[in-house]
């Protein structure tokens, strides 16, 4: 089941017809560059102005509001850690970005998520390591619900495509 899953899509995320689109902020919810910059462009001004009641949101964690212009119905906003060397818990507070974005969409009974590639921007996340905590913690949370029932990867760049596509297959020849 869970082989089928997950997808890796080269594009923008912006554009993805899901159930939730995620988006990688900072811990105000106000905006920012990259992608967090490009989802606020494309949702429109009200995404802000709901943004604005969320008290923002501490790293690891994620918060849901609506989409507004996107074709996406809903925005989970989590925040990733920035890149310190890999010693002040960097890896846990990824897996908090992937866990608790899933979580939230499985209670507002979601059932297609899309996630960009989480602190591998301004955050200097090394890539692959991302890629890898991406992937284990969407297998592992698809196999034990039945609500959430498709990931998609986007990946801005066809290189980061690549790698994604590289680690999914890894994942998936493990059983
Ligand atoms: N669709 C998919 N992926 C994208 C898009 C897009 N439209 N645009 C960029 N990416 P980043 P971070 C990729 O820097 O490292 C913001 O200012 C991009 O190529 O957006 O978590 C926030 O407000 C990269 O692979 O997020 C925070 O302050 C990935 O998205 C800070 O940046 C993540 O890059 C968060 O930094």
């Amino acid at each position: 089941m869970t082989q089928y899953a997950m997808e890796v899509v080269q594009g923008d995320i912006t554009k993805m017809q899901v159930d939730a689109i995620v988006n990688a902020a900072n811990t105000t919810l106000l905006g920012g560059g990259g992608v967090d910059g490009a989802i606020h462009r494309a949702a429109g001004p009200r995404l802000l102005e709901e943004c604005k009641t969320l008290n923002g949101c501490p790293t690891g964690q994620a918060k849901i509001t609506g989409g507004y212009n996107l074709p996406a119905r809903h925005v989970i906003h989590t925040v990733g850690p920035v890149w310190h060397g890999g010693g002040q818990g960097e890896d846990e507070l990824l897996v908090g970005c992937y866990r608790h974005s899933l979580r939230l969409a499985q209670e507002h009974g979601l059932e297609t998520i899309a996630f960009p590639s989480i602190s591998t921007g301004a955050y200097r996340f090394p890539l692959e390591r991302a890629c890898r905590i991406a992937v284990a913690e969407a297998r592992t949370f698809l196999a034990a619900q039945d609500q959430v029932k498709k990931v998609y990867f986007v990946c801005f760049s066809e290189d980061n495509a690549a790698v994604y596509r590289k680690i999914l297959q890894e994942a998936q020849s493990f059983g």
